[in-house]
């Protein structure tokens, strides 16, 4: 042992703001974490989640080794017999009943390994199977959908040029528990506040005057759901007022007629009861907008987990264009990603752009988006008999039983399977049920590149972190897990050679891109294995790339890897992008898709659409990550995060009490929750965070066993999504609340009062 202290660099894991951090170590002990001043992208911004990653690494709950069901147990085996159980179970099962037999299903962390994000694709393909889905249909596919049709890549997403806007107007997001979504932002509340100095605005329309709301200059409530509306209202605006100007992008834009034709009917008049929200307020922002030189609009999870949720996403970027505001700096604009990203690939400014529905899940119907199906849909995929059904689940890192609608159905879905694989770190509600779980490593065990968030950065910038710590000596890396499933699924066998086949599929993947040059490709990265080589070849290609020598001066991996300690590449504030960042057929941003305008008269036709007394929505809190992170001390200590938020007014009528239990109850289900008080709710809504009931047997969570909260997905239908995109209504569902009477207390209040 030596006392030697070492510091690495390392960009956070845990959620989309990617902010760089430095860790100490000594004796492979992790001594201290703090943002990384001299990061080129975050500038030292962190949230107390990246401190909780010592509380990961070490957490005695976090599993080290694979674990196979053994009469209901789960017990500690080798990875050989791991895989060797997986090849036994898993190949019958698709010899009977077919490759769709076997589903498989990706979540929200996934996103931000490389390992997982580049290796999943091969493992969808080897297995062969229609059955994909993942956390994207919980979240935003109808981000995706949208501007899929309209820029003609599902991640060409335009985000606000904070660093230059005079107004940002917020609709359905709260980055400052969130740290952002869709839009990399580290540091929201610092770029929020420098944008105010300058003389700029920060507006907030959300049911909750949320921690975003209470920095901003104004905030405005709207009933949940009613997103559509507000925005169809704001267009109709631009074109009855004749404030519609494109601006730089006016040649390059289809649709304009059809869409002025298409909102005609949603006048601010027409919405405002449906909104909440006075006429004169909609006619203002609409004004607001178009009168603002450098403005943009942002939207994000409240306005995607709606029955309209495709509609809302798209109409917030059909503001941004007709206010002259798409591309322009100070606007809505297109990052420009160093690696991976479509829109830097192949001919400039055209494209095949984006097809939904090529295949179709066999008990509801619904469409596939992004290749995949509705993750709502997997409990009847396996719980409806017939041909076709789902017999088999892998899960790669997610948690649906407490992050999808209806749970409990869920849950029970999953004891009826003939065999699961969890490629997940925790025994917990969903992996329980599986018959074999292979861990990955911590993530401070595993090298960071991120594949995705770039594309949607405020600022371009390539990054990059090594390993903080040794894996253990038999802990495959990331990416060999599905790699190895997907040659088990091949026939190749449990014993294959996995860097081997590694090797022999990327000299095929070199040989379908580069043709004659894929000797070439192949020799200059001779040496790198697994998504290493990918990112050179990425890197070396890409739009900053060095050409592999072509261009002397351009990025690799080798320089990459060597800026790591001055916190990364900076690659410049956002430029506009249009005509040449476009992939659509037609060459133009497609302001019209056809299948969104086809879907406005469904938004129209429930205008009256039922009002219930009292809905509830989710809510993010900075101390928690979706269901995962609640076993974790550092973040698990405080006060008890899983409140019902009541508004005072609704608490009297309703006679509830601050800290008192209440059922909450619709047709799913019912829970009991502790009331908390909030003015800062809209009457009529109350607000209860997901990822919660950490209560389930079979589950290894000791410190989130302590105090487990509540399921809100146990009162979602399942059944409830947009239809366009098949992401799930995760907001505005009808509840009824009532007090629990105190003399016949649950065993779930007995708890927590515990605590
Ligand atoms: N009601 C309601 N429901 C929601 C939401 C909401 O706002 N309201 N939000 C939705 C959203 S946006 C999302 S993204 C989903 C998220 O839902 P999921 O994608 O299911 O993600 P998590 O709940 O974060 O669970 C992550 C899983 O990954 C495992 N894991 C963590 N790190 C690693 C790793 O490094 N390797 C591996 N192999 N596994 C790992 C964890 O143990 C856990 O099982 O929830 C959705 N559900
Ligand atoms: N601390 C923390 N950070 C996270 C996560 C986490 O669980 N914890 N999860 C990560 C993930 S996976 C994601 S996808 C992102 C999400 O990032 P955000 O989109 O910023 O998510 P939220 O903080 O849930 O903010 C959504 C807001 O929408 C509001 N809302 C609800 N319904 C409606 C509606 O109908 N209309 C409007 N206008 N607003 C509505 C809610 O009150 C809430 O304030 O956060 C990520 N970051
Ligand atoms: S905001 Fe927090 S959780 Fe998100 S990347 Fe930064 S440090 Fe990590
Ligand atoms: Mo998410």
């Amino acid at each position: 042992m030596s006392n030697t202290t070492t510091t690495h660099h390392r960009i956070c894991p845990l959620c989309e703001a990617c902010c760089g951090l430095e860790i100490k170590v000594q004796d492979h002990k992790v001594i201290s974490i703090r943002g990384h001043e001299a990061d080129v992208f975050s500038a030292g911004y962190i949230c107390p989640k990246a401190v909780a990653l010592k509380d990961l690494h070490e957490d005695p709950d976090r599993l080290r080794s694979p674990l196979i069901k053994r009469n209901g147990v789960h017990v500690a085996v080798t990875w050989d017999e791991a895989f060797a159980e997986i090849e036994r179970r898993l190949l019958p099962i698709v010899a009977a009943h077919g490759r769709d037999a076997v589903g498989l299903v990706t979540g929200n962390p996934s996103a931000h390994k490389i390992g997982l994000l580049t290796y999943f694709p091969k493992l969808a393909r080897a297995l062969g199977t229609k059955n994909i889905f993942s956390a994207s249909s919980v979240d935003q596919v109808p981000k995706q959908l949208a501007s899929g049709l309209m820029f003609g890549t599902w991640l060409s997403i335009a985000i606000p040029d904070i660093a230059r806007t005079d107004l940002l107007l917020v609709i359905g997001a709260n980055p400052l528990a969130s740290n952002g979504s869709m839009w990399t932002v580290p540091d929201f509340k610092g770029k929020a506040k420098a944008l105010q100095a300058r003389g700029g605005k920060l507006i907030v329309i959300d049911p909750r005057r949320t921690e975003t709301a209470a920095v901003a200059d104004a905030h405005h409530f709207i009933r949940p759901g009613a997103d559509v509306f507000l925005l169809a209202a704001m267009v109709h605006t631009l074109f009855a007022e004749n404030l519609v100007s494109l601006g730089a992008v006016k040649d390059w834009v289809t649709g304009v007629d059809e869409v002025r034709a298409a909102v005609a009917a949603f006048t601010p008049e027409a919405v405002a009861a449906r909104c909440a929200l006075d006429a004169d307020t909609i006619r203002a922002l609409a004004r607001q907008l178009a009168s603002t030189p450098r403005a943009a609009v942002y939207a994000r999870i409240g306005t995607c987990t709606q029955e309209y949720g495709t509609l809302a996403s798209w109409l917030v970027d059909v503001l941004n264009v007709l206010t002259g505001h798409l591309d322009a700096p100070g606007g809505a604009m297109f990052a420009k990603s160093a690696t991976f990203a479509a829109n830097t690939v192949g001919a400039s400014g055209r494209g095949k752009g984006i097809a939904t529905g090529r295949r179709h899940a066999r008990v509801s119907g619904a469409p596939e988006v992004m290749g995949e199906f509705p993750i709502n849909c997997i409990a009847e995929e396996i719980d409806t008999p017939g041909e076709g059904r789902m017999r088999a689940l892998i899960t790669l890192a997610t948690n649906p039983v407490l992050s999808v609608p209806n749970g409990p159905r869920l849950a029970k879905a999953l004891d009826s399977l003939d065999f699961m694989v969890s490629l997940d770190i925790y025994l917990n509600e969903t992996t329980r049920h599986a018959d074999v779980i292979l861990p990955g490593p911590s993530p401070l065990e595993d090298l960071h590149f991120d594949v995705a968030f770039p594309q949607m950065s405020w600022r371009n910038h390539a990054r990059y972190s090594p390993p903080v710590l040794p894996r253990a000596a038999d802990q495959p890396e990331e990416w060999e897990n599905p790699l190895r499933l997907a040659a088990i699924a091949q026939g190749r066998g449990a014993g294959v050679d996995v860097s081997a086949l590694d090797d022999a599929q990327f000299a095929e993947e070199a040989q379908r891109s580069f043709g004659a040059h894929a000797d070439a490709v192949i020799a200059a990265t001779q040496g790198l294995h697994g998504p290493l080589r990918g990112l050179d070849v990425a890197l070396r290609a890409g739009p900053y790339g060095d050409g592999f020598g072509q261009n002397p001066e351009g990025l690799n991996l080798v320089k990459l890897m060597a800026a790591n300690p001055s916190g990364g590449i900076d690659l410049g504030e956002l430029q506009p992008r249009i005509p040449e960042s476009l992939r659509t057929p037609s060459g133009k941003v497609e302001l019209a898709p056809p299948l969104l305008i086809a879907d406005l008269p469904r938004a129209l036709a429930d205008l009256q659409g039922p009002a219930p007394d009292l809905v509830v929505i989710g809510r993010r809190d900075v101390r928690t990550n979706n269901s995962w992170m609640h076993n974790l001390p550092t973040l698990a200590k405080g006060p008890f995060r899983c409140t019902a938020l009541v508004h005072p007014t609704d608490a009297a009528r309703l006679g509830l009490t601050d800290g008192a239990m209440a059922h909450m109850e619709n047709a799913q289900g019912r829970l009991e929750v502790q009331v908390q008080l909030s003015a800062d709710m809209m009457p009529g809504v109350v607000s209860l965070p997901h990822g919660w009931g950490h209560d389930l047997p079979g589950a290894q969570l000791s410190v989130a066993a302590q105090r487990p909260g509540v399921n809100l997905n146990a009162l979602l239908d399942e059944k409830l999504r947009d239809p366009l995109s098949g992401n799930a209504v995760l907001s505005g569902v009808g509840v009824r609340m009532w007090a629990v009477e105190v003399h016949a207390r649950s065993p779930s209040a007995a708890q927590l009062s515990n605590c």
